[in-house]
């Protein structure tokens, strides 16, 4: 199991790294936002999730992208605007979208995608499938009206729904105290009737556990919605590659308590040094693959400048 979880843990980081890397040559067509630091929460929460589960999440979605099973070489590609990416290279890093394996879509709007994976599970319900769909937002999100009214209405129909929201304590560079009259989101989720809990962001395998008993409840009967607050940190800026601390809204010794728990180090120190070697390698040889296919991609062609952008019959 650690060794899954660390392949997972170690692939995200690293192809972030290397997004933050080939940034500045431009090749990159879209706005990036990264989720180092953060990537423990996607990881805990989809290894508890099967194949035939829905993930719904937001701009900061290659971590949710990557654990829940996207095609490596479909998200670089689309990174990079080209025609092979997983949106045809019209939808870029904000989003992402491989619904092969349930990632249902990304959006840069702060909120959208809750209402959509509420629907999404309360559909689920009514055609009686055991799928249970988990649905990924910021505290930020947490402002927005559409969070409360999604809150009541997955509580009210009992919809199969995993809420998940990533407290970084920042919604661009204003904190949740200056936004939140009460910041235990958790507590406020309990207020609509659910089940909600507080948990370290930062400790994979107990957010893993915590979300597998939700699941399991879900899939033998219990229905209705979950939903855990999971506490985490962004390492670098809300957009772009680099680190932030300069920037004048934190400061760099509020990071290194986190930086301090990394999971990647964690997980990787759990593992004999020639099996995660082994694990290393093979990543690194995807991730080189991935960008190499992005590079000799070709662009969309003229022509697709207006297809997709309703659905066709
Ligand atoms: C409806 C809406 N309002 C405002 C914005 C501008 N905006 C983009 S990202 C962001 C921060 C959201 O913070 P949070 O939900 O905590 O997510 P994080 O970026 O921390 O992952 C805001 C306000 C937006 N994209 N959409
Ligand atoms: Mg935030």
């Amino acid at each position: 199991m650690y060794e899954k979880f660390y392949r997972s843990l170690y692939r995200i980081r690293r192809v972030e790294e290397e997004i933050a890397r080939i940034y500045t040559t431009d090749k990159i067509k879209s706005p990036v936002h990264l989720s180092i630091g953060q990537e423990a929460v996607s990881v805990g929460v989809c290894e508890a999730l099967g194949r035939d589960d829905i993930v719904f999440g937001t701009y900061r979605g290659h971590a949710l992208y990557l654990a829940k099973g996207g095609d490596l070489r479909k998200m670089i590609a689309e990174l990079y605007g080209k025609a092979t990416g997983c949106a045809k290279g019209k939808g870029g890093s904000m989003h992402l979208i491989d619904t092969d394996v349930g990632v249902m879509g990304m959006s840069a709007v702060v909120g959208t995608t809750i209402p959509l994976a509420a629907g999404y599970a309360y559909a689920l319900k009514l055609r009686g499938k055991n799928s249970v769909v988990a649905s990924f937002f910021g505290d930020g999100a947490v402002d927005e009206g559409v969070f409360h009214e999604s809150m009541n209405f997955a509580a009210l129909k009992k919809i199969p729904i995993i809420f998940v929201c990533e407290n970084n304590f920042y919604s661009i560079h204003s904190h949740q105290r200056a936004r939140q009259a009460l910041c235990n989101i958790a507590e406020r989720a309990r207020v609509y009737g659910m089940p909600a809990e507080r948990i370290d962001g930062n400790d994979v395998l107990r957010i893993y556990e915590r979300v597998m008993k939700g699941v399991q409840e879900i899939r033998s009967g219990s229905l209705g919605p979950r939903f855990f607050e999971c506490m985490t940190y962004r390492w670098m800026e809300h957009v772009g590659p680099n680190e932030d601390f300069e920037a004048g809204y934190r400061l760099r010794s509020e990071a290194e308590p986190w930086f301090e728990k990394d999971q990647v180090k964690r997980l990787g120190d759990f593992l004999d040094p020639e099996a995660r070697q082994m694990i290393e390698d093979e990543v690194e040889g995807e991730i080189r693959e991935a960008f190499e296919f992005a590079e000799q991609s070709p662009f969309p062609d003229d022509v697709d400048l207006y297809t997709d952008t309703f659905k066709e019959a």
